[in-house]
């Protein structure tokens, strides 16, 4: 279920790729901009170090060209970020009608869930692909994360109050998932598979 060089997890959910995207163009700009600005910095200590001890310094003008130029280019780098990270918070976050809801509880140190039929799993989930799931989870006890990497999503569960989290699998496997909030002695034990699977196999599972 991993690459070979495991940098990304594997792409398994309709969010995948969007993230993966962004992270990809923040990654970029930031190692492009480091890099840029070391070399002026190395380039203007050698090219305007003092040949003498007489030498005196020129005075700046400055320039309105120069000073545009590294104001907007930055600005609408940015604002792409701010963009495309804000359109998929919103996807994100904004849940289709459509879902089939699995009820998800956390505790030290398992996870217990529920599919709509009443059916239950501890530690595993099983759910059909290119389906909208929505997870409606809350905690018996402290502060739990669910997170599955390989769809790219995460979210707090939280005792005394619900909290929600929507995905469409778009490979079949198995794919882990994790607590990602620290939560006690076993806190690192505590994960589980998520079973994509297609949805004839689904609803014989189902009823199996
Ligand atoms: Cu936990």
């Amino acid at each position: 279920m991993q690459s070979q060089l495991p940098l990304f997890p594997e792409q398994a959910s309709n969010f995948a790729g969007s993230i993966d995207g962004l992270m990809l163009y923040i990654l970029l700009t930031s190692i492009f901009f480091s890099a840029l600005i070391t070399f002026v910095i190395l380039y203007c200590f050698v090219k305007y170090r003092r040949r003498s001890k007489s030498e005196v310094g020129v005075a700046q003008e400055g320039s309105v060209a120069l000073e545009t130029t590294w104001t907007v280019i930055p600005f609408l780098l940015a604002m792409g970020m701010f963009g495309w990270g804000a359109s998929i918070y919103v996807d994100y976050r904004r849940v289709p009608q459509d879902t089939l809801d699995i009820y998800v509880i956390g505790k030290q140190w398992m996870w217990k869930l529920q599919q709509p039929d009443g059916r239950r799993e501890i530690n595993e989930l099983h759910i059909p692909v290119e389906r909208n799931i929505k997870l409606i989870m809350a905690s018996e006890d402290v502060i739990h994360d669910f997170f599955v990497p390989a769809f790219r999503v995460k979210m707090d569960v939280v005792p005394g109050r619900y909290t929600t989290l929507w995905f469409r699998a778009t490979k079949p496997g198995r794919y882990h998932f994790f607590c990602s909030q620290y939560c006690g002695t076993n806190h690192a034990l505590m994960g589980g598979w998520v079973t994509v699977m297609e949805p004839a196999d689904y609803a014989a599972w189902l009823s199996g």
